[in-house]
């Protein structure tokens, strides 16, 4: 099952659920919902969505796809696979061997990525900070915890970061992931008993600038070094979630220290059991 926000034709965004090219409404209020995150709190989700009033359908792409976020913080995990391990080894040698201890130590890399604000969906555009001249998008399995923690489903999400930034000095960190615009999710979320195991969870990174692929490489989540339980069991000690939580999981694709990212691009991030997340890139 895939549920999503979407903006209906009245201009009102509504929750819906996602069947082949068509997505309808769903009538939350008929189950006591007030949003998509109390829906993915419920403790059997298909029975709710089953229960629920739909409106008529609306062809995928005749509607704008909004991020599935409502009240949600964006956590990102870091340094989950060797090729992140090596990139942030390359770009920083004042922080080359916190990567390097991060990479095998118990306790993961966790940082605040975004509010529900700084996040945009399928179809919208991201964002390269104004002060930054080396840019890359990160594609990351992305779990979508409950109140409980419980991973209840996944979606697509882009990191975006700037490495000039974070390369200059670790304590930049924040400054190099979050900021307006920062972070891509969706284009829906899939449930977690619709996903293929996690060794067939393929993730491909295409970007495009002026109609040419410039850059695409592919790798899958059974190259990561953490379990998706282990990550969102860090998260959630001593630190609660009464909404849910979306968690990023680390990229393991990482373009060359050549390439940087520019206005203009396209940036087309697949997963299996998911779809595709689609964003155009701006900056300032
Ligand atoms: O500390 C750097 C962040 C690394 C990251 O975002 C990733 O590995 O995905
Ligand atoms: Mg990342």
């Amino acid at each position: 099952m895939k549920l999503a926000k979407f903006k209906q034709p009245n201009g009102l965004v509504a929750a819906g659920i996602v069947e082949g090219d068509s997505i309808q409404a769903l009538d939350l209020s008929a189950g006591k919902f007030e949003a998509l995150s109390d829906l993915l709190d419920a403790k059997d989700i298909p029975a709710a969505v089953d229960y629920l009033p739909k409106r008529d359908p609306h062809a995928l792409d005749s509607v704008q796809l909004m991020p599935p976020i409502d009240r949600q913080e964006v956590w990102a995990a870091g340094v989950t696979y060797k090729r992140s391990q090596t990139a942030r080894m390359e770009e920083s040698e004042a922080a080359a061997s916190c990567y390097d201890r991060v990479y095998v130590a118990d306790r993961p890399e966790l940082f605040l990525k975004a509010t529900p604000h700084r996040v945009r969906g399928d179809g919208q555009e991201l964002r390269i900070r104004t002060d930054a001249t080396w840019n890359v998008p990160e594609p990351e399995v992305t779990l979508v915890l409950n109140s409980r923690m419980q991973i209840v489903g996944y979606t697509i999400g882009n990191d975006m970061s700037s490495r000039d930034i974070e390369g200059e000095n670790p304590l930049y960190l924040p400054q190099a992931k979050v900021y307006d615009q920062c972070a891509g999710l969706g284009p829906w979320i899939t449930l977690s008993s619709d996903m293929p195991p996690r060794e067939q969870m393929t993730i491909d990174l295409k970007i495009e600038r002026g109609g040419d692929v410039v850059f695409e490489q592919s790798t899958d989540a059974a190259q990561m070094a953490r379990g998706f339980e282990d990550l969102a069991g860090w998260l959630g000690r001593d630190n609660s979630f009464p909404n849910g939580a979306f968690l990023m999981t680390g990229t393991g694709i990482v373009p060359g220290s050549d390439f940087t990212l520019a206005a203009g691009d396209v940036v087309r991030i697949s997963i299996a059991g998911i779809g595709t997340l689609t964003n155009s890139i701006v900056q300032g």
